[in-house]
């Protein structure tokens, strides 16, 4: 695939690429499948784009200066040049600065839009909450209100998250659960979700947010827990790490495969008319069980003794002592045990998920070896 080039772009702040002769004509927007996409350069926004690149979309995608030094997710995909260069542009842009973000929608028209941006991380939004609810809560509200002033409709999907039911009052969740966030994130998305089934049901807007649960990758950043396992996993079985410090053990988590959970969103935006969808795998696993499954991928069992902060697992093999529980990384709330039912999705978007919690482990503690296997070769 290629890249835009910039040159010659009608877009005045396209970012420049390396020259590459585009193969297909400038299209427009409007009659043509085009999406824009903001937090392309995340796990879900590099997934995405694959996704609708090769059902023959344009992809626009709005990064940050601040995601120049991140983009390398984004970067292969192009790198691989497997489709026209002007099939995929990036922008630079920022949705705290909305009024470009207006000006880039009226320039590119996109017919979908695709909101994955904003500050993820859930312990980090107790540390952070003010960026965390600007970047979620009211730039959500911005786009909205863009897309509320543009002369035809586009599809909205928003990237709710299952942090709304926080501490739930009923298990599992479904897309009527109540609302009940325990952190600064979970707050922020709840506001976000809310605002757009009002935004729906207020102007007609083509909104919808993907309740989405845990949802993991290779492509996952290191300070979520399941890639830093698997990354740790296998430094310990190369002997590159010694031990992998780790807090709540007892947390359990509806993890599901990142590729997988893009289709969904798609499908939610080819629906007739737009609705909320809870995306998850129905099953729970214990922090504890993905570090086994992960050690056990890279050949070493483990033994688990202790309890809470006291907690440590050694090596079966050489008794050496490889996870210990450090109590920096307990969260001031823990969010209870989420667990989705996704009847909906699997009925009105035919969407089940293949793979389930610790086969997620397997997977990717198989692309952390293959990482190694590669950077061994040369
Ligand atoms: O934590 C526990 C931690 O940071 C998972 C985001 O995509 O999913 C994600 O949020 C669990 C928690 O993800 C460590 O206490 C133990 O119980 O990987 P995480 P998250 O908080 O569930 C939801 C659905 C989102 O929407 C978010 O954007 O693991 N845990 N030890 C740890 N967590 C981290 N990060 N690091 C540890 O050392």
């Amino acid at each position: 695939m290629g890249c835009h080039t910039g040159a010659g772009s009608n877009i005045t702040n396209a970012i420049p690429m390396p020259a590459q002769t585009p193969t297909t004509p400038a299209t427009d927007s409007r009659t043509h499948r085009s999406a824009f996409i903001t937090g392309i350069t995340g796990q879900d926004g590099s997934y995405l784009t694959e996704h609708l690149l090769a059902q023959g979309y344009t992809v626009h995608g709005l990064v940050r200066r601040a995601s120049m030094f991140n983009r390398s997710r984004i970067d292969k995909i192009r790198a691989r040049q497997e489709y026209p260069a002007d099939q995929l542009v990036l922008h630079y842009g920022d949705l705290s600065d909305l009024t470009s973000v207006r000006r880039l929608l009226r320039q590119i028209s996109p017919r979908e839009v695709y909101h994955l941006a904003g500050q993820s991380h859930v312990g980090l939004s107790f540390e952070i909450p003010e960026v965390t609810c600007h970047e979620i809560g009211m730039a959500t509200l911005g786009l909205l209100e863009a897309l509320r002033d543009l002369d035809y409709p586009v599809r909205f999907y928003h990237a709710a998250s299952s942090e709304i039911f926080g501490s739930p009052v009923v298990s599992p969740q479904t897309e009527n659960s109540p609302f009940n966030p325990v952190n600064p994130y979970g707050c922020a998305k709840a506001f976000a979700t809310q605002l757009c089934r009002v935004y729906r049901r207020a102007y007609g807007i083509f909104s919808c947010s993907g309740i989405a649960y845990n949802h993991e990758s290779p492509r996952r950043g290191e300070n979520f827990v399941t890639r830093k396992i698997t990354l740790g996993a296998t430094r310990i079985r190369h002997g590159r790490q010694a031990v992998l410090h780790l807090g709540n053990l007892e947390a359990k988590r509806d993890w599901g495969y990142a590729p997988e959970y893009v289709v969904a969103m798609w499908r939610m935006l080819q629906l007739e008319s737009p609705e909320d969808f809870v995306l998850a795998t129905g099953r729970a696993c214990s922090i504890r069980e993905f570090v086994a499954a992960a050690f056990a991928e890279n050949g070493l069992e483990l033994a688990f003794e202790g309890r809470g902060v006291e907690e440590i697992a050694r090596r079966k093999d050489t008794g050496e002592v490889v996870v210990k529980v450090d109590s920096r990384y307990f969260r001031p709330i823990e969010s209870s045990e989420l667990v989705g039912d996704a009847s909906l999705a699997r009925k009105s978007l035919g969407w089940a998920p293949q793979t389930i919690g610790t086969d997620v482990a397997s997977l990717m503690a198989r692309a952390e070896s293959e990482q190694v296997r590669l950077e061994q070769a040369g």
